[in-house]
């Protein structure tokens, strides 16, 4: 019998530079946060202390570390040259928003690095990774082709391993990875569906926000995994939904292994969803799937955007049980705490603990403790390959918290984005980082 894959999990490592812009579309914690003085430290450790807490857990974890902002090369493409401190401060008087994209961390949820494949489930027999073009937003398109480096750098090492160009930059091909995607499997790993889940179109929108994934990007995207037709269903999300801040499908489902939790206004008609879904489900695998829905009478839905429930992480604590991993504010709140104790207590349901983490700084601007993290299935011999160089243990997390530590602000206001002192050591603190994995 073979040995069952392993789920290992890349964070984003957060920036020197992670601030409040308000530029993440139909993101109400981001424009909720616009222009607030923010935290880089603090937000950098919380990240840490989340991958620190997996690793323990037994779960492989691995880092990407950031990238470099401010993004000089994204500055120029905009027609800023010269002196440097003269572009920030132009750049500042023409738009500060165009500066906040350029400084910006973003890239620390990594959910919205890329949409991914193990081996098992291609044509190809390759771990398969389409790096998502995130060309709906101004300050994340500049991520994409950074990250498709850093993953190829990753997998170098892996023989079995793919990472594709991104789909197109244009907007019809709007692509935001794996937020949109779940992996519906057995308890063993290599057996699966796929429900990649993307927005109206422009044109039936109900209110201000765009989706962010395009029907035709999600369909291009298990084209370009080579996956079994028979095993993806497509899905759309419901405008209520997008309207209510849910700007991607994990911030109102989830999925582990053959568990799928779900809002009931995820999903533009949900049962038959679900039907698709199970049945294709059961045929390939051969047992029933565990759909959970919960009611709006349960979670109302901006509760569930406020406290991100649908954004925890599951992770298997042994083969049959799992547990959860959840912003602090849904033990905040009564009605989202009382759902999660009523799981723990139902002996049918999988998840058997929880942990709360404080995760502020992130969730202030949209991002839950699955947006900070890209999901692989890997076999034995695929995580031997990864190796140690992006690897999470105790010796890297005692090196990235000494880093940053001293070089990562305590305070980081809009105004700070014209100091070229603050850009050149923000330069300098990654550059070290990076240093790190090399
Ligand atoms: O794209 N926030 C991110 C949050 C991404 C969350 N990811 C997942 N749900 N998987 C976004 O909206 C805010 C940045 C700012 O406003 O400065 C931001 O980009």
């Amino acid at each position: 019998m073979k040995n069952p894959l392993h789920e290992i999990n890349v964070d984003g490592l957060i920036g020197p530079t992670h601030h409040f812009g308000g530029l993440g579309v139909g993101n109400l914690a981001s424009h909720a946060s616009q222009y607030r003085p923010s935290n880089p430290r603090a937000a950098a450790l919380e990240g840490l202390a989340k991958m620190q807490l997996l690793s323990e857990l037994g779960i492989p974890q691995f880092y990407l570390p950031p990238l470099t902002r401010p993004n000089w090369g994204w500055l120029e493409s905009l027609g800023y040259a010269g002196d440097r401190a003269d572009i920030l401060k132009r750049c500042y008087d023409d738009s500060p928003q165009l500066l906040s994209a350029a400084y910006s961390s973003a890239f620390m949820w990594t959910a919205n690095a890329a949409t991914v494949a193990p081996a098992c489930d291609t044509l190809s027999q390759c771990l398969t990774l389409v790096p998502a073009n995130l060309c709906c937003n101004l300050h994340r398109g500049q991520e994409s082709l950074a990250r498709m480096h850093q993953l190829r750098d990753m997998l170098r090492d892996v023989s079995n391993a793919s990472v594709t160009e991104p789909l197109p930059s244009v907007f019809p091909l709007r692509d935001e990875g794996a937020a949109n995607h779940m992996r519906l499997c057995n308890r063993h790993g290599d057996l699966a569906v796929h429900l990649f889940v993307y927005g109206p179109p422009v044109e039936n929108r109900v209110g201000t926000f765009i989706a962010r994934q395009s029907e035709l990007a999600s369909r291009q995207v298990a084209l370009q995994l080579q996956l079994d037709r028979e095993a993806c269903c497509f899905a759309q999300q419901t405008p209520e939904a997008i309207e209510a801040g849910v700007f991607h499908n994990d911030v109102i489902a989830t999925s582990h292994a053959d568990l799928l939790i779900y809002h009931e206004l995820a999903f533009a008609d949900h049962a038959n969803v679900v039907e698709d879904l199970s049945h294709k489900y059961q045929r390939r695998i051969g047992h029933a799937l565990q759909g959970l829905c919960v009611h709006s009478r349960e979670l109302p839905l901006d509760e569930a955007v406020r406290t991100y429930l649908f954004n925890s992480q599951i992770v298997n604590s042994d083969s049959d049980t799992m547990q959860l991993i959840c912003p602090s504010q849904c033990r905040d709140s009564s009605p989202t705490r009382a759902l999660i104790d009523r799981w723990i207590a139902d002996p049918s349901n999988p998840i058997q603990r929880v942990h709360f983490l404080s995760l502020n700084q992130s969730m202030a601007n949209g991002g839950g403790p699955a947006c900070l993290r890209l999901r692989m299935m890997v076999d034995d011999a695929q995580l031997k390959e990864l190796g140690a160089r992006y690897r999470i243990d105790e010796a890297r997390i005692a090196l990235l918290s000494d880093i940053i530590e001293q070089n990562y602000p305590e305070r980081f206001c809009i105004e700070d984005m014209t100091r070229l002192d603050f850009a050149e050591h923000s330069q300098t603190t990654v550059d070290t980082i990076e240093r790190l994995s090399r």
